[in-house]
């Protein structure tokens, strides 16, 4: 009793961590939008599709009423980092706690050549996310893909002198640790001091050729490498038409890329549809022991819409894999002829069932339950049942995460159009955990459980019995396992 006063009592002081993560959020959009005009130009363009759709599609507009998200639609973003070190890791996963986003899955990219691999820091519960969703996709360099032994030393040995974090930013962490919370004066200064760790530096930690011998070996080592932090490399809004606005891009003087990565367009959309302008060609400066100084540029930042669809279980997400692997195979280079690579796509994944009660009962996506028609209850415990009969209503669960194969469509395309040869394809989620100091969340455990709760929960309020709520949770368990 006395702890839980003692709980109850203490964070009244503190700013809650979805208000930290919301003014980070906010943060890092105005400085983004500063340092790179076009991403404004983007979130306007999202913003008046977004307008469009609703309008257009009342359906649309009331499942996102239904489930709250239209509250968070027009503050949802995500970004991306790309950190040098274990221990940047470390103290990333301690960063991003104090505003209750940690790491959720592990994308290995080596597959796609590109020598990294990461997670997302997003947060965890239905009602943090819809407080706010920001995520941060976060890769770890991975030096020993590197096969030029003397540059990944290098690489190693440059990476080791390098402090991202502030000091007083490491203070207020472990101030946080300590406190479990921090006060909204501090809360300010974490936020200020977090986002100065993520902007552009207009000048490398290196000088010109040592930058040009890593660019040779590989751009995103470049990046990583030659600079002083982990400037953010694009933010990225939702979209409820990503064909719409991947179509008006150019009007707005945005080249997109050739192909909007994902599935295809869809009545029930899923997981996540990705598209991207190519990053921009920016002067930065490289000290020089001779002259002081000399100019350069750098490719890194970019920006990104994405279009998110319904969350797959891991029956659901195997089929994803088969079908889009099959199109994979057919098609070596998808950017070559985009429009034969959507027709493709769209053939193969016509296999793939496209009605919410179908992908619901042959257990293919998660879904939230409501009570729907309150005087038709079906007698059977058979959730399709009660489905069919519109006595439980069912919406898609939107999907929080990331796909690995769009993860290196993106970074690919940002990468000045060089070829990179695949690497030997090596998962190593071991050592990024020992990195992170924590093993990564499961995404499907996490919507599962949220699956569970809404059905728990719809049952409840549809007044049904003890017993007849507990066969149904039985009889929904079984078919779920
Ligand atoms: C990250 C690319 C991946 C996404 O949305 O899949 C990504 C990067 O380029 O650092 O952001
Ligand atoms: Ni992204």
């Amino acid at each position: 009793m006395a702890l839980r006063m003692r709980m109850n009592t203490m964070p009244d002081s503190f700013l809650p961590s979805h208000r930290i993560r919301a003014e980070f959020a906010v943060s890092m959009a105005t400085m983004y939008r500063r340092e790179v005009p076009q991403y404004g130009t983007l979130v306007e363009l999202v913003e008046r599709v977004n307008t469009e759709s609703l309008v257009k599609r009342p359906e649309l507009a009331g499942e996102l009423e239904r489930t709250g998200e239209i509250h968070r639609l027009s503050s949802e973003r995500h970004g991306a980092i790309r950190l040098g070190t274990a221990g940047e890791l470390f103290t990333m996963r301690r960063l991003f706690a104090v505003m209750d986003m940690h790491p959720v899955g592990y994308y290995d990219l080596s597959t796609a050549g590109i020598p990294v691999h990461s997670t997302a820091f997003r947060p965890l519960s239905a009602e943090a996310l819809q407080a706010n969703p920001f995520r941060i996709f976060t890769s770890l360099l991975r030096p020993e893909l590197v096969d030029d032994v003397k540059l990944r030393d290098e690489a190693r040995s440059v990476l080791a002198h390098r402090h991202i974090f502030s000091d007083r930013l490491i203070e207020l962490i472990e101030l946080f640790e300590q406190q479990g919370g921090l006060d909204a004066a501090r809360a300010r200064e974490f936020v200020d001091e977090a986002v100065q760790t993520f902007r552009w530096q207009h000048s490398a930690a290196v000088d010109s050729g040592t930058y040009h011998r890593f660019l040779q070996a590989h751009p995103v080592v470049a990046d990583i490498v030659c600079f002083r932090g982990p400037h953010i490399n694009h933010l990225t809004p939702r979209t409820l038409d990503i064909d719409e606005a991947q179509h008006r891009m150019p009007q707005h003087g945005l080249t997109p890329k050739a192909i909007i990565e994902g599935p295809p367009r869809r009545d029930v959309p899923i997981l996540l549809r990705q598209t991207s302008f190519q990053a921009l060609n920016e002067h930065i400066r490289f000290p020089d022991a001779s002259s002081g100084e000399t100019e350069g540029s750098h490719s890194a930042r970019f920006g990104e819409i994405e279009q998110r669809g319904m969350a797959l279980t891991v029956k659901g997400r195997q089929l994803y894999d088969e079908l889009l692997g099959k199109v994979r195979l057919q098609i070596a280079d998808p950017v070559a002829d985009a429009e034969h690579y959507y027709r493709q796509l769209a053939q193969t994944f016509s296999a793939f069932p496209d009605d919410l009660n179908t992908l619901h009962r042959l257990g293919l996506g998660y879904v939230r339950y409501s009570p729907g028609i309150p005087d038709d209850f079906p007698d059977k415990d058979d959730l399709d049942a009660w489905v069919s009969t519109g006595s439980i209503e069912l919406q898609p669960m939107t999907y929080e995460d990331f796909l690995p194969v769009s993860a290196a469509g993106i970074f690919r395309s940002n990468l000045a159009e060089r070829k990179l040869e695949a690497l030997p394809q090596s998962p190593a989620q071991q050592d990024f955990e020992s990195a992170l100091g924590c093993a990564v969340f499961d995404e499907f455990e996490y919507y599962s459980s949220i699956q569970h709760q809404s059905l728990r929960t719809c049952l409840q309020t549809l007044g049904l019995s003890a017993e007849r709520q507990q066969a149904m949770l039985k009889h929904h368990h079984q078919r779920d396992s």
